[in-house]
Order: C-alpha cells, then structure tokens, then sequence
C-alpha cells in the first residue's frame, strides 16, 4: 500500500493493548528497583494506561492478571476504566504462583491440583462476564526439569482435558488465547513450548480457541515472522504479547532489541490481514520496565509498533509481487527495504495532527504534571508482575 491517505486510515484503525503489570515495580529475581508514583491498585494502573491511551489515541485497552489484579468489584473496576476513556480488555490467569504448582497446575497427577487450576480459570471467565472482556489468556508455566521426572504424554492428556473444560464455560463472543513459551521456569520440558503445540490444542478445541504469539517465548533465531504467517493463514492468530529480548524473555520495549524483526512480524500481519477489526489479532505489549520510567516507557513502545506498522504499511505490493513472480531476488528484497528504511516519523506526526494529538506522544506527556502529582500522591506501591 503506497497511498498515504490508506496507510494513515489503517494506522489510525490500529489498537495496542497495554498490560495492568507495566504499571507497576517489577524486576529481575536479583532486584526490584522500586520506583516512586507507581499504582498501589488496579485502579491506579488503569488510570496510568489512560494517560498513555491519552498521548497516542491507540490504546484504549488494559490487559488485567488474575489475582495481581485482585478487586471486590469488577464492574467498578470496568466503570472506573471507561470514565477515563479506556477499557478492560484480555483476562491473563495466573496458575504459577502457587505453591501447589510446583509439579505442574492443569497438567498435574494429582486430579485436586487440576481442579484447584480449573476453577482458577473458570474465576477468569467470571470475571470476564463481569468487565465485558472477550479474552481469556492462558500461560502454563508447566513443565519439568528432569528427563524421566513424568509423561509427557500423560500431561498432554491432562492439558487437553482441562483445557476443555474451560473452553466449555467460555460464553458467546469470548475466546480463549494460549500461550507458548519455550522454557522457563521448567527447564527440561515445558508442556506448551511452542505454536505448533499451542497450534494443535487450539484446533482440537474449536473456533473461540486461538494462539497467543509472545514475541520473547522463542530460541534464538527463530524465524517468529514465519510462524504469524501459518497461523493467519490457518485464522488461528489471537494475539501478540509484544516485547523484545537480547537473550531470553527479557521483556524489554517492543521495537527496542530489533526493529527489523518487528517490522517484519508486521510485513506478515498486513500480508495475512491480521490488521482488519475482523481479523480478531489483539496486539498486546506484555513488558516489564525494570529501569526505565513506566507510563513513558510504554508511549514509546506503542510507538515503535505504530512506526514497524506503517513501515509494513509502505511496502509495495505491486513491485514486490512482479518482483517475486520474475524470480528478482535482489529487486524483491530491495522492495521490501525500501519499506523499512522509509523514516515514518512525518507520517505519523501527520496522522497524530489530523486527529487532533500532540504530534510527539513522548514530549506531551513530560510537558504535564502527572508525574510529579503520582510521585507526591502515591505511598507504598505494589510489586506488579511476581507478586500480586
Ligand atoms: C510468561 O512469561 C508471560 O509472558 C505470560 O504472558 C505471563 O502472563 C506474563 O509473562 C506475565 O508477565
Ligand atoms: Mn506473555
Ligand atoms: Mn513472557
């Protein structure tokens, strides 16, 4: 697509939800550097994902974590939510923190730890019913560290069966998102490892089951941009957790470690259709800010997706499919090189005038007082991310 006025309306069609735990302290298991101002509820990290919804007018969604994300009242939570322009979005269970996991939590031997994991997941949905959230995601940190330690195959049955418990008590227009991760904090095996086990519990399930693509859960060099297309091609892409890494899940700002990647994972969604309303892709950042400040820190990182977004945008279609029927193979690269070395920044500053935004999201933002105001209003703040 070359037509400027196209690529701003797909552009300005764009959502990128934004994680409640961003919000919060968070770390590494050596530290965690608090930070002053952070939320000490859910409602404080609401009302800081408005702010950046506020400066880039592109993410008017939060992805809650079940139970850091602990209230009595969800639709309270969900009122507060839209009073400040945004709304709850994804669910994300949590069946990793508890020390009846230890073995393992839907794929467990033991049938009570199943169900204690089972009625976990089924809270989710209630609290889905509750915000009016359409996803519920799935994480299992399940997995072993011993060859021998238990069957592999016993825990895929295991997995299957609970996983359709769930996926029965999903209600019409709720899907569910699952999650692949290649290891950590199972270090032999992990019972979802990667797309292709994600892939075939999602088709076992049914049409509402769908595979979250976390851009850090995957070994080194792996082609993640090939995995979008076979996924969108089988209409089983749900989401993306966006985030970038040097070296394992780093969790760092999207876009940060390797723009080109990003814009390549975006080259395929545009390719796949992935960025229509109805293609039903959620684009989520899951990051944690170790070091940097928070609420800017993710106005950059929706940034860099925007900017990955409209590079893919530019590409020519028309060049690059003569180019690849004629077997031109430098000239097909060099359509796509194009793209990705086109500086986007006018074109989003455009784009952010025409819709009545601050054309730099980043300066916006410092130019007001919000920082200064939670810093001097907020006490104690919670340890978002591995502590609820
Ligand atoms: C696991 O590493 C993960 O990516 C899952 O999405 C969790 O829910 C999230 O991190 C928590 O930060
Ligand atoms: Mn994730
Ligand atoms: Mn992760």
């Amino acid at each position: 697509m070359t037509d400027r006025t196209a690529v701003k309306a797909a552009l300005a069609s764009q959502r990128i939800e934004l994680p409640s735990w961003a919000f919060g302290n968070s770390g590494t298991r050596f530290k965690v550097f608090a930070q002053a101002g952070v939320p000490r509820d859910p409602f404080e990290k609401i009302a800081d994902a408005a702010q950046v919804h506020r400066y880039t007018g592109v993410a008017p969604t939060v992805s809650l974590h079940i139970p850091w994300d602990l209230v009595d009242d969800y639709h309270k939570l969900a009122s507060h939510a839209e009073s400040l322009g945004v709304r709850i979005g994804v669910i994300n269970s949590n069946t990793f923190q508890d020390n009846d996991y230890m073995l393992g939590s839907v794929t467990h031997a033991d049938p009570a730890v199943r169900r204690k994991a089972v009625d976990h997941l089924f809270a989710c949905v209630d609290v889905m019913d509750a915000t009016g959230s359409p996803d519920l995601k799935l994480w299992f940190a399940d997995g072993t560290n011993y060859p021998g330690q238990d069957d592999f195959r016993a825990r895929q049955d295991r997995l299957a069966e609970s996983l359709s418990k769930v996926y029965d008590r999903l209600g019409d227009g709720q899907r569910m998102l699952l999650e692949y991760k290649l290891f950590e904090p199972a270090f032999y095996h992990t019972d979802v490892p990667d797309w292709g086990t994600s892939f075939a519990h999602c088709v076992a399930l049914g049409e509402k089951a769908k595979v979250v693509v976390d851009t850090g859960h995957h070994a080194p060099g792996t082609n993640i941009e090939f995995i979008v297309a076979m996924l969108l091609r089988a209409g089983k892409l749900g989401a993306f957790d966006f985030n970038s890494r040097f070296y394992a899940d780093d969790d760092l700002m999207v876009g940060s470690a390797d723009p080109f990647q990003l814009f390549r994972i975006m080259h395929e969604v545009v390719r796949g259709g992935g960025l229509s309303a109805s293609s039903g892709v959620n684009f989520m950042l899951d990051q944690c800010h170790n070091i940097e400040p928070k609420i800017p820190a993710q106005i950059r990182s929706v940034m860099n997706v925007q900017e990955a977004t409209a590079k893919a945008l530019l590409v020519d279609w028309p060049a690059l499919s003569a180019a690849q029927q004629a077997g031109d193979v430098l000239g097909a690269n060099a359509v796509l090189m194009d793209a990705y070395n086109t500086d986007v920044r006018p074109l989003l500053v455009e784009l952010r005038q025409e819709q009545g935004l601050d054309p730099d999201p980043m300066a916006a933002y410092a130019r007001t007082d919000y920082a200064t105001k939670i810093v001097n209003e907020r006490v104690g703040g919670h340890q978002a991310g591995w502590g609820a």
